[in-house]
């Protein structure tokens, strides 16, 4: 249990580097700049440097890092009154933590009248399909009308829903559809940004008196921030000579959250879709709507480091804890409705100060910092190592508190298949399939699959860079080519880590033998189908899975094994992390196998990323 300085004391320059480390934020920051430079936090927490003033770092590292760099962080430790409360007492049971949520992105979900595009329709489809696997509650990414820059991250108007997907009557028969079945469904809040084709921003564009131009960030001149999507992150308008902040896309403009108005507005559009009866929402890039005052120009030093400037004035804003308190308030208590915030870029204690319970911001976070080992980012070509992801969890399963609950997932639309980054050797993938499985319906929190994960799907072979039309790819293909990369080499950098491999229609059809190897590569495991049905179900015999104490039993090199346990039943969770056959777990008396994922005869033995799951009855 790492120790929790009191916060209260506004850190300075003449802190301990051991007292900024020990601060909530400073544990944060500090801990996110070393794994994205792939270094360990022994660098910090070794004596000799603990017990150093800041300034004296700051002295020493003048030359690489810069004046500003210790202002910056400093600003943003002493922006943060609060220490998280860390309960180790009684779980509160939600419908939310005993939930097995599927994420579905319904452009590439299921299309059901033969333009390519999923339909919700097609969603309506597949409930029973839905249903018998185990699922419990559904999160659509968003559904409503938009020109589709973003593939809907772009919303143009919040109460329409999307013409390629359907109409408002489909969405109404889906929703009493997922009802009727007692499952729940989630959609997507896109409130950081709205298209540049939404009324609001229309009017603030065309006459700079309109109600709507504090809707947004306009001004006579740029900062240095850079967009997430390629160049910077602000559009020119000529004819006005203004320019207009975009984190995303250039059709995707930032909301001014500053403005009681556009608060209002965004909670009064939310209660408009609870009152429907939607179950809750995700909310995408929640921690970026809260921007530093004056929009400071970027430290360029972070900016090399996270990839993208001006990530510090934004990204942990001065005014989040507000802003989602008062869209809990004044919207989601009021239908004791879910929220799941998509938090980019948070650490641990940042995540508590916003799921804490007793916080009343946020019932959930995704955090993504185990999708990439240190010192790698998604576009990185390189092989994952599970042993990274043990750490990470363990880290979250003993020190997130009671009081806050993990979301357990592997994939999402955003990101590369997680079985792909493990290895390209088609050999185990199948055994890597359930492995993850296993994993996410065992460990402590609630597990979210991504469409196609119980089929076992792998990334796409995409050959040719026209294939690939998602904004983000098409901006970071052309920001390569600037960079003097050649095609080859900037394609080969895109299939590494480009988004369009996990948004391809999923292959329900039978796969023809005739079909193409690209095809067959596509074709759903029925045996991991099988897999995910099983676990979901075990997952949903008792609560120990759901509230059961995590125990770590042994982290040796590529070994996982730990216990659930609950008013007496206990289950130990025994995974090999890697190729090599490694010696099993030797489970006490009275524990019986409840699931093995490979059929290996020797019980002392673990297979090439097998797993094995036992149980003690009371
Ligand atoms: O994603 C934001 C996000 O976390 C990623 O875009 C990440 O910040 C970026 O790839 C840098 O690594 C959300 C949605 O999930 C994504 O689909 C949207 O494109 C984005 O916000 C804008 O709405
Ligand atoms: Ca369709």
């Amino acid at each position: 249990m790492k120790e929790k300085s009191n916060q209260k004391v506004k850190l300075s320059l003449d802190s301990k580097i051991g007292t900024f480390y020990a601060s909530p934020i400073g544990h944060d920051t500090i801990f996110k700049v070393l794994m994205q430079l792939g270094l360990s936090e022994k660098l910090i927490t070794n004596k000799l440097v603990s017990n150093m003033k800041l300034k004296t770092l700051a002295r020493f590292t003048k030359k690489q890092l810069g004046e500003d760099f210790f202002q910056v962080l400093l600003r943003l430790v002493n922006s943060e009154e609060d220490v998280p409360f860390v309960s180790r007492g009684e779980i509160t049971q939600k419908w939310w933590k005993e939930a097995v949520f599927y994420q579905i992105y319904p452009r590439s979900f299921h299309d059901t009248n033969g333009d390519g595009i999923g339909d919700l329709r097609g969603i309506i489809e597949k409930l029973d399909y839905l249903q018998e696997l185990g699922v419990t509650a559904l999160w659509l990414s968003p559904i409503y009308d938009s020109p589709n820059d973003d593939n809907g991250y772009d919303i143009r108007d919040y109460h329409k829903i999307m013409k390629e997907f359907g109409t408002m009557e489909d969405f109404d028969e889906l929703l009493s559809e997922v009802h009727n079945r007692g499952m729940r469904l989630i959609m997507d809040l896109v409130v950081n940004h709205t298209s540049d084709e939404h009324e609001w921003f229309q009017s603030a564009l065309k006459d700079k008196n309109s109600p709507y131009r504090d809707y947004y960030f306009f001004s006579k001149e740029p900062n240095n921030w850079t967009s997430f999507f390629s160049g910077s992150a602000w559009n020119h308008y000529e004819e006005e000579d203004i320019y207009a902040l975009h984190l995303f896309s250039k059709k995707q403009m930032d909301l001014n959250w500053d403005n009681e108005k556009v608060r209002a507005d965004v909670i009064k559009m939310v209660n408009w879709w609870l009152s429907k009866g939607v179950d809750g929402f995700r909310m995408d890039v929640i921690n970026y709507i809260s921007k530093e005052a004056g929009l400071p120009m970027g430290n360029e030093v972070i900016g090399n480091m996270m990839g993208f400037t001006g990530i510090e004035n934004y990204y942990y804003g001065p005014n989040l804890h507000k802003y989602l308190r008062q869209v809990r308030a004044e919207a989601f208590d009021k239908y004791d409705a879910f929220s799941v915030g998509e938090t980019p870029g948070l650490g641990m204690n940042m995540c508590q100060l916003i799921t804490g319970e007793e916080r009343k911001e946020l019932d959930m976070v995704f955090s993504f910092d185990h999708l990439e080992t240190p010192g790698h980012v998604r576009f990185d070509d390189y092989e994952y190592d599970l042993n990274y992801y043990r750490e990470y969890i363990v880290d979250w399963m003993e020190n997130y508190g009671n009081n806050c609950w993990m979301s357990l997932f592997y994939n999402n639309h955003d990101n590369p298949r997680m079985i792909s980054k493990i290895t390209t050797d088609k050999a185990y993938h199948t055994a890597i399939a359930k492995l993850l499985a296993v994993m996410q319906f065992t460990l402590k929190g609630t597990p979210f699959i991504f469409q196609g994960d119980e089929m076992g799907l792998i990334n796409y072979e995409f050959s040719s860079v026209d294939e690939i039309t998602d904004v983000e790819a098409k901006g970071y293909y052309k920001e390569l080519l600037e960079k003097g990369k050649t095609k080859e080499e900037a394609f080969k950098t895109l299939l590494a880590g480009t988004r369009e491999h996990c948004r391809v229609l999923l292959p329900w059809e039978e796969i023809l033998e005739t079909a193409s190897d690209i095809v067959k590569s596509q074709a759903p495991d029925k045996e991991i189908h099988e897999t995910y049905k099983r676990l979901i179900a075990l997952r949903k015999e008792d609560k120990t899975l759901v509230y059961g104490d995590f125990m770590l039993l042994s982290n040796k090199k590529d070994r996982f094994v730990y216990k659930r346990s609950l008013d007496g039943r206990e289950y130990i969770v025994d995974c090999n992390l890697g190729k090599k056959v490694r010696k099993a777990y030797s489970v006490e008396k009275g524990f019986e196998l409840a699931y093995e994922s490979g059929k290996f005869e020797l019980k002392s033995k673990l297979n090439s990323y097998e797993a094995r799951i036992w149980v003690k009855q009371v």
